[in-house]
């Protein structure tokens, strides 16, 4: 009698098990957007997301301390010179909401703005 087949049957199982749990963890993974924000424009400075499933804004300021500021979303952090600033955000309802620089950063500031919008 051989081990073989045994052997072999244990080897699929690891590998089916091993498969599913690697697709659970990607799915499970956020997708995530990176940003830059300057004087006086967010790259990208339109974003869109999807109703309910979260992701992470990563946020480079590239020159200077600038703000994020997304009052329907309830989202406001501060964005530190040259550090990435993560941002979690899980939209709860959908729309278009405009986003701005609240740390006023300089002749233009006004102009530093963008939009989430989030989709079914
Ligand atoms: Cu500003």
């Amino acid at each position: 009698m051989t081990l073989w087949p045994r052997i072999a049957g244990i080897f699929l199982i690891v590998l089916i098990i091993g498969t599913g749990y690697s697709k659970v963890c990607a799915e499970q993974q956020e997708q995530v957007i990176k940003m830059t924000a300057k004087r006086f424009e967010y790259s990208p400075k339109e974003i869109t997301l999807k109703k309910s499933v979260p992701v992470i804004l990563e946020i480079t300021a590239l020159d200077r301390l600038h703000g994020f500021y997304c009052p329907d979303l309830k989202l406001r952090t501060d964005l530190l010179q040259g550090k990435v600033t993560r941002v979690s955000v899980v939209p709860d309802k959908i729309g278009v909401f405009a986003f701005h620089c609240d740390i006023v950063c300089g002749d233009g500031h006004e102009t530093m703005v963008g939009t989430i919008t989030v989709k079914e």
